[in-house]
């Protein structure tokens, strides 16, 4: 994983409109978001393809961030998703990355003390990083091992889980840190009724034969740009992909499992709470939405879906 020391120190950050040092791009400690968690913000990965740096389903990423801070009134004044977009590409360009990852982010910053965040300046930051496997080295191909975490993702009457808010990563930290405390790379959480909802930071998928069941949107998930792609690469793959309710104990006995993510990519899941999942590594149909996945990546199969845009 990816520490802050590891960020080149001569990257150029993105903030507000203009282009400063690694260095210079600071917040004061009476920022809004750091005492209430009012950011919204994304995840994106710029890959390395054989016609240049391309950046994966960027229009997806700038409607979802939009879309957040919409929902958290706190749309940057006269910012355009395509402004959005364009700053994006220029942070990449400007840095000159073959491959990295995207954090845009859009915070309340200073102006009033207090909860109410309606007086505060909304400011907008973009980062890129070098971000290898985010569940570990050999996590792509022999799976994680996962519990299911004793907290619960966020009720739909508590926080909006469509929103990709800083403050719902309070709710991901827990999850995270009880699963590696515990000795396991990642925690699946399940939603206020008890049914399967999401990673910390993945979305999931429960594979038997050749049908896919993922949690539909109402169970507090993410609405994850690499799980709507991995839906569209099944789905043309001939599997059949259910968006349905799924109790925990489908889990285990689920022929595969694999979690979702822009920094998990297509990872396999091989145990969950002890219990060997099928073969107890990557099994065949996660491999193949792998393999699909990467070879439009790699430029091995056509980008029919439109989904790169190159720098
Ligand atoms: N659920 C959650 C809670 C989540 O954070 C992510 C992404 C997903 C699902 C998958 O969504 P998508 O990336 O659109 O396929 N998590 C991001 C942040 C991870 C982090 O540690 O920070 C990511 O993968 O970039």
């Amino acid at each position: 994983m990816t520490h802050f020391r590891d960020v080149p120190g001569d990257t150029k950050v993105y903030l507000n409109g203009e282009f400063v040092d690694w260095k210079d791009a600071t917040v004061h400690v009476m920022t809004h978001a750091l005492h209430y968690g009012s950011s919204v913000f994304e995840g994106i990965r710029c890959y390395k393809t054989p016609k240049g740096p391309a950046i994966f389903r960027l229009k997806e990423h700038a409607d979802r961030l939009y879309n957040s801070a919409k929902m958290y009134r706190m749309v940057p004044a006269e910012m355009t998703v395509q402004q959005m977009m364009d700053a994006m590409i220029e942070t990449v360009r400007i840095n000159k990355f073959e491959e990295c990852y995207i954090r845009p982010i859009v915070y309340r910053g200073t102006g009033m003390f207090g909860v109410n965040p309606l007086n505060n300046s909304i400011e907008i930051a973009i980062c890129c990083w070098i971000w290898g496997s985010y569940l570990g080295e050999s996590a792509l191909d022999e799976g994680v091992k996962v519990h299911v975490s004793s907290w619960n993702r966020l009720a739909p009457n508590v926080m909006p889980a469509l929103a990709k808010c800083g403050a719902n990563y309070a709710n991901g930290q827990l999850i995270k840190m009880e699963a590696v405390l515990n000795g396991y790379s990642e925690g699946i959480a399940l939603d206020t009724n008890g049914f399967v909802s999401e990673g910390s930071g993945e979305n999931i998928f429960l594979v038997f034969g050749d049908r896919l069941l993922t949690p539909p949107l109402g169970n507090s998930v993410l609405p994850g740009i690499t799980r709507d792609s991995v839906i569209a690469l099944a789905r043309d793959c001939g599997y059949e992909v259910t968006e349905g309710i799924v109790p925990r104990e489908m889990l285990y006995i689920a022929d595969e499992v694999f979690f979702t993510g822009t920094a998990a990519e297509v990872t396999p899941i091989a145990f969950i709470d002890k219990i060997q999942i099928g073969a107890g590594k990557c099994g065949p149909v996660t491999k193949r939405l792998q393999e699909e996945f990467f070879a439009i990546i790699d430029g091995k199969k056509e980008d029919k879906y439109g989904w790169l845009t190159f720098i």
